[in-house]
């Protein structure tokens, strides 16, 4: 597999002799180095690592952008970065306003704990404003607003190209139940306006955006939670202003300046350090 850049975990130096530890030593909290995690799963963007304790996960972010079900593939050196500071934020954002994710907390610069949930095979798609694949299915123009918020379910399976499937599918073919599928639509239009408010307040407006949704089992107990990432890989992002697209589409439609793109939402959304404002322009700076 191919090892991504410079700035995945550090690997802090291990004690060399294992038959000279302490008894009890087990006991301790130890890092486990990446090459010697089980890999529970590999995605085309992320990586999921067994976690530290039952019950959690690691999500690893990678570099790989692909498009059209991996027909396109190209590694943009830092996406995974950005995407997992960007994910992390909204996330926690929605833990603190009450929506349940699956998200704890970000661990480094590329890898998030996250609770091990059930993942329901949708890809639940919010629209606000047509784009993408609506306009070219209803022949709408780009940027037409639309009359109210549209959910669309697709059915997540790389091999059928992720169908878009209707609630007598899901229903029918066992994927959720009509209760978790109202769930799943309570927690989309919640997450569309938190995130719609959200973007509005950095100049960006919210075009449309990609969320799946999992099982998170306390006990007998279950419930619905946001899971995955929400990043510019999975949503539309338009410059209020200029329109400028500032999400995957970039990629997509080979315009290149994706990088540039996904730090200035980092940037507008105030998640990069005062160091990583760059520039003489950027005004006073904290001492650390
Ligand atoms: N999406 C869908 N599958 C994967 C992703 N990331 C997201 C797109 C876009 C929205 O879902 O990034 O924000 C709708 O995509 P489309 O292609 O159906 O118009
Ligand atoms: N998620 C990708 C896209 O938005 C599809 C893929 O990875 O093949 O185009």
């Amino acid at each position: 597999m191919r090892r991504t850049g410079g700035t995945g975990a550090t690997i802090p130096p291990r004690a060399t002799a294992t038959r000279e530890r302490p008894i009890l030593d087990f006991l301790k909290p130890r890092y486990i180095p990446m090459n010697r995690r089980r890999r529970i799963y590999e995605g085309k963007a992320k990586v999921l690592y067994e976690g530290p304790e039952p019950g959690t996960l690691i999500q690893h972010f990678k570099d790989d952008a692909t498009a059209f079900n991996a027909k396109k593939h190209e590694v943009i050196d830092g996406k995974g970065v950005l995407n997992n500071r960007i994910s992390e934020h909204i996330f926690s954002n929605l833990n603190d306003i009450g929506v349940p994710t699956h998200f704890i907390r970000r661990l480094n610069m590329r890898e998030q704990l996250i609770r091990e949930v059930e993942i329901i095979p949708l890809e639940v798609v919010v629209r606000n404003v047509a784009a993408g694949s609506l306009s070219t299915k209803l022949g709408l123009e780009e940027g037409t607003q639309l009359p109210r918020s549209i959910i669309e379910f697709y059915y997540k399976n790389d091999a059928l190209n992720d169908p878009m499937v209707s609630e007598e599918h899901i229903t029918a073919f066992g994927w959720a139940t009509p209760q978790e599928i109202d769930d799943i639509m309570a927690l989309a239009i919640r997450v569309n306006d938190f995130l719609s408010g959200l973007f509005l307040g950095a100049g960006i407006r919210l075009v449309d955006f990609k969320m799946e949704c999992g099982r998170l089992w306390e006990g007998e107990m279950m419930r619905i939670v946001v899971a995955d990432e929400i990043s510019p890989d999975s949503c539309r992002l338009w410059d209020i202003k200029s329109k400028d697209k500032m999400d995957k589409d970039r990629f997509r439609r080979d315009m290149g300046g994706l990088i540039e793109a996904y730090t200035e939402v980092a940037r507008r959304l105030g998640i990069m350090g005062e160091n990583e404002k760059a520039g003489p322009a950027a005004g006073p700076r904290l001492v650390q």
